[in-house]
């Protein structure tokens, strides 16, 4: 049965991106927190940790060996079923980061497509997908990821405005906390301006497909890989064979089920 409904999927094929607004319940969204907030911590307090550690942009690399619930948002059972029947059932984890834009961010001439594999015919293509997990309320000013829409089927390179914002038709993500959007790999896109005194906070999912590399440096440790205990799970981390059968839908509940 679809997950999508006709309107979701003609948006995404028209536009390149989706909003599934209360993607995450409040539940849900307060334990994303607290092991974001635990990820962050850990991450500042070592440097050796991967990431970028830069004025405009702080990325806590690989946050799913951070914690199991920010592994097991890889598997969002209301979310990942979308993405799925999107790109296809041979889905796989191409990278995740943990992004944070700090307050008073200015971001210059930062468009860019997110694929641009030779080759490849992109207008006709989707070959990733990544999933935007908004953490705290972003207000107008406040760093949305500004999208153009359509972009993903431009058979050339837009321009890159100067100021992120000045992208004509383009749109912002400012969304609620607990909000998602789903973005096409060739959607032309840019990190916004943050001139609002919070940091934007985003947890980012990246999916392609099985018979892709995951990104260096992004392969699963061995203690993420013994986390995956069924075929879906191990798919996603790329520990399947590529060209073999792809695994059945089977998921589990985010957060444990008490009592
Ligand atoms: O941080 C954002 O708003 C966009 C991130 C981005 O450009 C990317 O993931 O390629």
């Amino acid at each position: 049965m679809a997950v999508l409904t006709e309107e979701q999927q003609y948006f995404f094929d028209a536009q390149g991106y989706l909003v599934i607004p209360d993607a995450l319940t409040a539940e849900e969204l307060a334990a994303v927190r607290v092991a974001a907030d635990a990820a962050e911590a850990e991450w500042r307090e070592n440097p050796e940790k991967p990431g970028v550690r830069r004025h405009d942009l702080e990325q806590v690399q690989n946050p799913m060996e951070y914690d199991p619930v920010l592994y097991r948002m890889l598997e969002h059972p209301r979310i990942f079923p979308i993405v799925r029947e999107l790109l296809g059932e041979d889905i796989m984890m191409l990278d995740h980061d943990y992004f944070i834009t700090p307050p008073h961010t200015k971001i210059i001439k930062g468009w860019h497509y997110d694929e641009g594999f030779p080759g490849v015919y992109h207008p006709r293509s989707c070959l990733m997908i990544k999933v935007f997990y908004v953490l705290d309320d972003i207000p107008h000013n406040g760093g949305g990821t500004v999208i153009l829409p359509g972009s993903h089927r431009f058979p050339y390179k837009p321009i890159n405005t100067e100021v992120p914002e000045d992208m004509p038709a383009s749109v912002r993500m400012c969304l609620p906390a607990g909000a998602a959007y789903l973005m096409a790999g060739r959607t032309y896109h840019c990190v916004g301006n943050n001139l609002s005194e919070i940091p934007r906070r985003l947890m980012i999912y990246t999916y392609g497909h099985k018979w892709m590399k995951v990104w260096n440096t992004y392969e699963p440790s061995e203690a993420l890989a013994a986390q995956a205990k069924t075929p879906l799970s191990r798919q996603l981390l790329g520990l399947t064979d590529p060209y073999g059968p792809n695994a059945p839908l089977e998921l589990a509940p985010l957060l444990e089920v008490s009592g």
